[in-house]
């Protein structure tokens, strides 16, 4: 499984120059193919098998109130389901990660229309709560490590990030939105958004509180000073802490 994915992957670095996106997903030994938005899109849009929703281009988002936030664009719904069991490790993959700076956050959203169908769910009225999320690991803000920079290589290995699903989280269908934010440029933060979707499995009844929920776009805004901001600034540039923006992340206790 790991030398055929690590072909595909190279492959598609080499096609596509800039940027960069989810790939592919990983749950255990099974590997979840996602949409390649370079790829043919007759045969993608049509797959049964296709869990992730449509993306196009691995060009940044650049405004937080655009409606591609939430899923990409065009971000049409996916078919298939990644099975998976509440407290399981869901890895996503990337074929190669360029930026260094700014935070990683893993959402989720219950699809919360009367069949629980994420395939015909609008990602503009989901409720997304955190899951997870990586900033600054050591150093300073604009030369420090963060788990981007760690996640980001030039070796031809893929970058591999693993989130839980809560332990407690209610069984049923979920939209699953990984989102790396890049901040390298002054006052233009960059979102590079993909969502998938995932049947989670599982005994539990946790559903978040209202404090933990928000709309995407409209959790991020350039009035936060952590999105519009400014690394090379002396003074920011040389702090070690950099506070997450958003509610806190939902462990499900
Ligand atoms: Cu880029």
């Amino acid at each position: 499984m790991w030398p055929v994915l690590a072909t595909m992957i190279v492959t598609i670095a080499h096609r596509v120059s800039a940027h960069g996106g989810a790939l592919n997903y990983t749950v255990g030994e099974t590997w979840y193919p996602g949409y390649d938005p370079y790829g043919d899109e007759t045969t993608q849009d049509a797959a049964d098998w296709m869990p992730q929703r449509k993306w196009t281009s691995n060009n940044p988002i650049f405004e937080t109130t655009n409606a591609s936030l939430s899923c990409n664009t065009p971000g049409i719904p996916a078919r298939a389901y990644i099975p998976i069991a509440a407290g399981q490790t869901i890895t996503a993959v990337y074929a190669y990660w360029i930026h260094t700076v700014g935070p990683m956050i893993a959402w989720l959203a219950y699809c919360a229309n009367e069949a629980n169908d994420c395939h015909t769910f609008d990602s503009a009225g989901a409720s997304w709560f955190k899951i997870g999320q990586r900033g600054l690991l050591s150093g300073t803000i604009e030369s420090g490590t963060w788990f981007q920079k760690a996640f980001s290589n030039w070796d031809g290995r893929p970058s591999l990030w693993e989130e839980r699903i809560p332990q407690t989280l209610r069984p049923g269908r979920y939209l699953l939105r990984h989102e790396i934010i890049s901040l390298h440029s002054a006052h233009a933060p960059q979102f590079y958004p993909e969502c998938a979707h995932l049947l989670v499995s599982g005994a539990g009844q946790g559903v978040p509180g209202e404090q933990y929920l928000v709309r995407i776009p409209g959790v991020w805004s350039m009035d936060q000073p952590e999105i519009n901001i400014d690394i090379y600034q002396p003074e920011i540039s040389s702090r070690t802490v950099y506070n997450i923006p958003g509610p806190l992340v939902w462990t499900g206790e």
